[in-house]
């Protein structure tokens, strides 16, 4: 195992570990890694294998063309296949795998003492009598349906119906705003819209109905009344004796019923009471679209990624067996909420390709206290682990006494994914949660990736990256730059919605014959893909290129640092500088000693060239709502600049004023 190069250590997995492995050593990687780029064609057969096809696919396992100049981009998996992605993870493993009792989910609410388990058996009914319930609503084949939920079972349930009836789910976050969630509705034109009453994040209440009616309503204003019928759930945390929908304010105990329209709204469960637990899957093309997801992207119209049925399915089930090394016996839990790409691929659809046993956690990492994932983890003796580097650096702040507290001694491997983990955070999940003991796999890659493409700094089975300069020359040998792909893998996305010139524009133009990721990447003379942020994130101190997270992981070395953002503003003489926002620790104090401490730190780690021009206090960082920092919002504060655009999807826009008000002019 390799780790950031900066500590430049090697850890090495347990014996007992490695000798259970799927992948035992890094040369019986190697062989496989081999095998799938030189004979994919039959890498993926043999995966293929693994599912139910009710037709087999008449073309090959993978055919492409990534250059825009030899005419339109396209990927195809399996075609002529026809298959289903419910039947694949559910019917399988109960009628054929004998796994109808084996726990799927271990559902963990926001409060701790809502809790529930649902076995692949209760599952598979609950899919299908919704499945029954959307086509009752008309949902057919291809129809888009829009899903506005909370981390709560019935989540789950939705997208595997979805999936069973052909129909294409577009998960929405449940945090966004009614503008956002009108603008993802309209996009994808969904005829129908799940959601909940409300739910608590943290003791936060989020009326979720509300924003819901306030989209929709906001969507036919715009002259969009694509949603005929609403699907509402309600939270078991807002049912009140009696079993009314209550929404209980802060300010006063007080209970306003749920906004509703008796024409379009009808309550998940009247609906499925009396809805049949057969439903017949369709079978879908393996190109058929599985699902449309919307990334975040910082700024403009976002972008709604399109997956298909046959790719995302071979994909998801290898990157989750591989790289988690599932086992039987295994309890996983990976801490993304479903809403992004992460709860797709490795809370939904990944574990149960592969008949895992799965927390899922609606909650938030410090509530009701800092030790909630660590009694979680003990509670149900979670073996793989898997979270973001912004959640370790939140809850390193806290010290290692809440971790303490708590049994962790079940834990096998960690994983991180999300943002470049900083030397510093992987140390303290190394050392105080995984005790040494686990392996920590940073697993990088994108929405639009699908699935996870390099990990531990090697790429993935049929994976293979390369290095481009600025004129889209390709660099041997060890170098940085643009990180490109020139063949695709089974998952990779397959257009955006309804807007393929888009998809070509902004993956494949700039460099014809490549899929652009737009991060830069390092590789070191070992052949290991060092990822240095985005390409956005590049800075031009003085003509030298400085990644933003070289310096960050600098910064965060500093033992009263939590996090750290670091932005590039004009300068006279260098033509870029660095401003650094820096979050200190709860006990730490901003002052001139800790300021000039991390300008030596940085001096030391990385160079005279990357002393800080800038180093400001910052409480928080603005960050999109999957927690990734906002460095567009950023650079804007560190010149000054106060026209700011769109801020719909920051989490907390507070943390903007705030930024404002405590500027660093000080060099
Ligand atoms: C899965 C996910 C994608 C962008 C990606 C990159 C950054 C993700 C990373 C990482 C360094 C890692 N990123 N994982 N950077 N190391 N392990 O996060 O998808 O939300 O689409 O974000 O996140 O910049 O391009 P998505």
């Amino acid at each position: 195992m390799v780790v950031p190069e900066s500590q430049g250590k090697m850890y090495h997995p347990p014996p007992d570990l490695q000798r259970d492995a799927h992948v035992p050593d890094f040369s019986s990687y190697l062989t496989m890694y081999k095998r799938s780029l030189e004979n994919p064609e039959a890498f993926w057969k043999e995966v293929a294998d693994e599912f139910f096809w009710k037709k087999p696919a008449t073309g090959p396992m993978l055919q492409y063309n990534f250059d825009v100049t030899k005419g339109n981009v396209f990927v195809k998996c399996m075609e002529g296949a026809k298959t289903n992605m419910c039947y694949n993870v559910l019917d399988r493993h109960v009628r054929e795998g004998n796994l109808g009792d084996k726990v799927a989910y271990y559902w963990v609410g926001n409060s701790p003492e809502h809790h529930s388990t649902i076995t692949y058996g209760q599952l598979l009914s609950h899919s299908c009598r919704c499945a029954n319930v959307l086509k009752e609503m008309g949902v057919k084949k291809g129809d888009r349906v829009s899903i506005y939920l909370p981390m709560i079972p019935e989540l789950v349930y939705t997208m595997l119906a979805c999936a069973r009836i052909g129909a294409v789910h577009s998960v929405v976050f449940a945090g966004f705003s009614s503008e956002s969630l009108c603008e993802r509705i309209m996009d994808a034109q969904s005829s129908v819209l799940v959601t909940a009453d409300g739910v608590y994040r943290g003791d936060k209440l989020i009326n979720l109905k509300q924003i819901s009616d306030e989209a929709l309503e906001k969507c036919r204003e715009k002259g969009s009344s694509s949603v005929t019928k609403c699907l509402v759930i309600k939270h078991q945390a807002l049912k009140t004796k009696t079993g009314a929908s209550c929404l209980y304010f802060e300010s006063a105990p007080l209970c306003v019923q749920t906004p509703w329209d008796s024409e379009r709204d009808v309550w998940w469960d009247e609906a499925m009471s009396d809805s049949p637990e057969e439903c017949e899957p369709e079978w879908l093309d393996a190109e058929d679209p599985l699902f449309i997801l919307y990334t975040s992207g910082s700024t403009g119209k976002p972008k709604g990624v399109v997956h298909t049925v046959a790719g995302y399915l071979l994909y998801t089930f290898l990157t989750f067996k591989y790289v988690f090394d599932h086992q039987r016996h295994d309890v996983y839990w990976c801490t993304a909420d479903i809403g992004w790409i992460t709860g797709h691929s490795y809370i939904t659809y990944g574990p149960l390709a592969n008949g895992a046993t799965s927390v899922l956690f609606e909650g938030v990492p410090v509530h009701p206290h800092v030790g909630r994932f660590w009694e979680i983890i003990e509670k149900y003796k979670v073996t793989k682990f898997y979270t973001a580097p912004t959640a370790i650096r939140l809850l390193m702040k806290f010290g290692q006494e809440p971790v303490q507290k708590y049994d962790l001694s079940s834990l096998r491997i960690l994983g991180t994914v999300g943002e470049p983990i900083n030397p510093e955070a992987w140390q303290w999940y190394y050392e105080v949660v995984g005790q040494s003991r686990c392996p920590v796999v940073d697993t990088f890659w994108q929405t639009e990736t699908f699935c996870l493409l390099i990990f531990q700094t090697f790429p993935f089975f049929g994976v293979e990256p390369t290095i481009l300069n600025e004129h889209g020359e390709e660099v041997e040998g060890e170098a940085e730059g643009y990180l490109v792909f020139r063949k695709p893998w089974p998952g990779i996305m397959r257009t955006l919605y309804e807007n393929h010139e888009r998809f070509e524009n902004t993956y494949f133009k700039k460099f014809p014959g490549f899929y652009v990721t737009g991060d830069g990447s390092r590789r070191d003379k070992d052949g290991y893909f060092w990822i240095t942020g985005r390409i956005d994130d590049m800075l031009n101190v003085s003509g030298h290129l400085l990644s933003t997270a070289e310096v960050e992981a600098a910064l965060t070395l500093h033992p009263a640092v939590s996090e750290a953002a670091v932005v590039s503003r004009p300068h006279r003489v260098k033509g870029e500088c660095l401003y650094c926002f820096v979050t200190l620790k709860d006990s730490g104090e901003f002052d001139k000693k800790v300021v000039d401490e991390l300008k030596r730190l940085v001096r030391e780690k990385i160079g005279p060239i990357a002393t800080p021009d800038f180093i400001q206090n910052a409480p928080a960082l603005p960050k999109t709502r999957s927690g990734k920092i906002m460095r567009r919002i950023l650079r804007q504060i560190a010149r000054n600049e106060k026209d700011l655009g769109d801020l719909s999807t920051l989490a907390d826009p507070k943390v903007v004023e705030v930024l404002f008000s405590q500027r660093s002019e000080a060099a």
